[in-house]
């Protein structure tokens, strides 16, 4: 084991170096060297150590390990293993075990044309790029959910320790059934630095990170030293009492003998950075400090005494003892390796196409909602969803494949109707006050944004389905993760042996514009600003305006494979617009005219766009206010529900032909949009339409407080009022002067009315369409 740890070094070192004489046969020139050197050495040797020893634990007991880095950075680690192991020639059949592949991997390793620096998407095996550090321990975990027999070993550095997402995910344990989930078993990588600081955890002495550890519920195990042999056998006798315990504690849970209060083992691994790396250059120390985060000697093209400290630390390890003169591994060796599928590049879970069971979905008229005619009832258009979800998590019961994530709002989204179906999951201490907990329950309820995310891209990474339900403001905290998942979706789709997984599905609600009990800091819609960026063929933005839309647009959104897709609905009792069959045909073209809000024959003086189902509402109306009080003006209603239709098609699939979009939004009228979010993104969207200047974009522009529900919407220039009054101005209309005095007068006695009464004008309240 020793060896091959040897050979993953020096595999992971030559990466960073070399593009000739893979196996050292001739002395190291500069020409050997590559001309940029790039790569982080610092945290490889313990990323190896680690490889070899589970190698070992699976040869040992036959367990189905997911392997999880962390510290992604060390991808020539991880991409060491997985090449000795066979997994990466497999896949990549020109990077060949012996001495001409081993030259190609080292020569591709951050070359352009090549791969990158870190764990990516084209590392077999692996579900976690690593890049932006926060999120190893709660990809983990998402990954064992529901998959009993899969263990997720997660190597956390102690840098990565300091972020808040892995500091939340400390937790994740309280969330795992050792009755129907897997186990993770987190290996805590000490080496004492970050990229040029030293780590908190790694000065605080052994008590002190025990008893922290401890008090979230591990027991803590500590393999200590910088003399390998030694470190070799403790690790060793570590990862079977790891093994142990877990295999113990889901022994006794799936014989129904409890599991309340149980530790799960946790390993403490302080080992140096940079390890069997050059000791030091000129004085300075190398080994053992953050001076091997990186590349550990940089001037080796140029300085002979560096390219000789390069030569005599690859030859440390011995090559011609690892690898026969055509670079093939020694059998010896080779024989560490575990077997077929049980390798961990190879893991099943990861790359899941085959063993991904479809999500069954209940026919969405059981839940539609009667519409006789627009706006003749009113209904929380989330509450018809819950139902819904009921009803997946019914029919989808024995698949175990389905979960909701959601930072305690399940019921605040008015979902509740799913807790007919299922529970929060939930397994400490209950009191007879609380509703809704199971140790069984598919409704995953962690007040954390981060670990929603995070688990359940774990969750959707290993070939299963969800729903991620957020307030629409606070899904800003996840960003940054949105956005490193699309990337790896992005790569994704760019390699065939990639199987597509089931999309990542949001539910936006408790929205911008109902914030009722909360106000302003509950009022941002940005996500959908972060989200608009990504690429197209990643990303899918829905607005239905009422709840049969909201039905036709999740149906779609579960049944399709390899998106983000971004549904924003209210829970708010609001009028209802569509009957199911003309919310399907809605849904399908994604935008429609609303000819029985329209008047225009056909040919509008001015035409009133709207996204979101707040906008909707106060369009409709506007619409209806000029049809009453200025008939003579020619309006057209449009509504989108999929927010892709706009840009041209060449930006987006989802994009309508030129003749589509004029047959809509005609090539020359003005259009009033009334936009759910901020107004940039439609001015973006619309650039390269026909004379895209004549969309005059309302939407949410950071005023707010906590208001009447009319009042959000005066206060952003997107009532009723206000948007009759653009549409008058721009369609140039001449002889409404007393109409538009009118509608001012109206905003003026809103202003009054809701100081007075604390509450919307009654004409506003129990307007409906007629
Ligand atoms: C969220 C985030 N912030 C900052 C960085 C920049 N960065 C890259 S590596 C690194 C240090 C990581 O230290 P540690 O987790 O201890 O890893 P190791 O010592 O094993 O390299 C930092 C700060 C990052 N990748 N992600
Ligand atoms: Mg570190």
């Amino acid at each position: 084991m020793h060896r091959y740890w040897q050979a993953a070094n020096y595999l992971s070192g030559a990466q960073i170096y070399l593009r000739a004489n893979a196996l050292l046969k001739e002395t190291l020139q500069a020409d050997h060297i590559k001309p940029r050197l790039l790569g982080h050495w610092g945290t490889c040797p313990g990323i190896n150590l680690i490889y070899t020893h589970l190698n070992r634990l699976i040869q040992d007991t036959d367990a189905s390990v997911l392997f999880i880095a962390g510290p992604g950075h060390g991808a020539p680690a991880v991409l060491a293993n997985v090449y000795l192991e066979g997994t990466y020639s497999e896949i990549y059949p020109e990077i060949s075990q012996d001495e001409h592949g081993m030259e190609m991997l080292f020569r591709q390793f951050s070359s352009p044309g090549g791969i990158s620096s870190h764990v990516s998407a084209s590392t077999p095996g692996s579900i976690h790029e690593g890049g932006e550090l926060g999120y190893c321990l709660a990809h983990a975990t998402g990954a064992v959910f529901d998959n009993p027999d899969l263990i997720a070993v997660c190597v956390i550095g102690d840098g990565e320790a300091e972020t808040g997402p892995l500091e939340g995910s400390w937790k994740s344990i309280r969330f795992l059934n050792p009755e129907r989930d897997g186990a993770i078993l987190p290996i805590l990588h000490l080496n004492g630095y970050k990229i040029s600081s030293a780590t908190v955890l790694a000065r605080m002495d052994e008590e002190s990170v025990r008893s922290l550890l401890q008090g979230y519920g591990y027991t803590v195990y500590f393999v200590d030293g910088d003399d390998p042999m030694p470190v070799h056998k403790r690790l060793a006798e570590v990862l079977d009492k790891a093994y142990d315990t877990i295999k113990g504690i889901q022994h006794l849970a799936r014989r129904g003998m409890g599991y309340l209060h149980l530790h799960w083992p946790l390993i403490v691994l302080r080992t140096p950075k940079g390890w069997t790396g050059p000791s030091e250059w000129k004085g300075e120390k190398i080994e053992g400090t953050f001076h091997s985060h990186q590349v550990p000697l940089e001037e080796v093209r140029n300085d002979k005494g560096q390219l000789k400290l390069l030569e005599t630390w690859l030859r440390s390890y011995e090559p011609e003892n690892l690898f026969d003169s055509e670079g093939r591994l020694f059998g010896e060796l080779s024989s560490i390796i575990p077997k077929g599928n049980k390798r961990m590049g190879s893991n099943p879970h990861v790359n899941p196409g085959s063993i991904e069971k479809e999500l069954i979905l209940p026919a969405i008229d059981n839940y539609a909602v009667d519409v006789p005619s627009p706006g003749a009832i009113t209904t929380q258009s989330t509450k018809q969803l819950g139902k819904f979800l009921r009803d997946i998590f019914l029919l989808n019961e024995s698949n175990k494949n389905f979960r909701l994530f959601c930072p305690d709002e399940t019921e605040s989204n008015r979902l509740q109707d799913v807790f007919e179906a299922t529970s929060r999951f939930y397994t400490g201490k209950t009191e007879v006050t609380d509703e809704h907990l199971s140790p069984y329950g598919r409704v995953i309820e962690v007040l954390s944004e981060h670990l929603c995310q995070g688990w359940m891209e774990g969750y959707l990474l290993t070939g299963r389905h969800g729903l991620f339900s957020c307030y629409e403001a606070f899904i800003t905290i996840i960003d940054s993760m949105f956005n490193q998942y699309a990337k790896w979706i992005k790569s994704s789709k760019e390699l065939p042996w990639r199987h597509p997984l089931a999309s990542f599905n949001y539910l936006l609600t408790s929205h911008t514009w109902r914030q009722d009990h909360n106000g302003y800091s509950h009022q941002g819609p940005g996500f959908i600003d972060t989200v608009i960026n990504k690429k197209s063929n990643v990303i899918r933005i829905y607005f239905p305006p009422d709840a049969n839309c909201l039905l036709c647009v999740m149906q779609h959104c579960f049944g399709t494979k390899g998106y983000i897709n971004v549904v924003v609905a209210g829970k708010q009792p609001e009028l209802q617009w569509l009957n199911m069959n003309q919310a399907r045909d809605h849904c399908r073209t994604g935008v429609s005219i609303w000819n029985w809000a329209s008047n225009d024959n056909g040919n509008p003086d001015i035409v009133l766009a709207c996204a979101g189902d707040i906008p909707t509402l106060e369009t409709v109306a506007a619409a209806g206010l000029l049809k009453t009080h200025l008939p003579e003006l020619k309006v057209r209603v449009v509504n989108i529900v999929d927010l892709m239709v706009l840009p041209p098609s060449s930006q987006h699939s989802h994009g309508l032909s030129d003749t589509s979009f004029s047959e809509i939004f005609t090539n020359s009228k003005e259009i009033i949009f009334a936009f759910h979010g901020y107004v940039s993104i439609i001015h973006d969207l619309v650039h390269g339409r026909p004379e895209p200047e004549r969309f005059h974009v309302r939407g949410y522009m950071e005023e707010g407080t906590t208001t009447t529900p009319f009042d959000m919407t005066v206060l952003n220039n997107i009532s009723r009022f206000q948007l009759a009054i653009a549409a008058i101005f721009r369609s140039r209309i001449g002889n409404a002067s007393h109409v538009i005095h009118l509608f001012e007068q109206k905003l003026e006695e809103h202003h009054h009315f809701i100081r007075e009464h604390l509450d919307d004008m009654p004409e506003i309240k129990n307007w409906t369409w007629s």
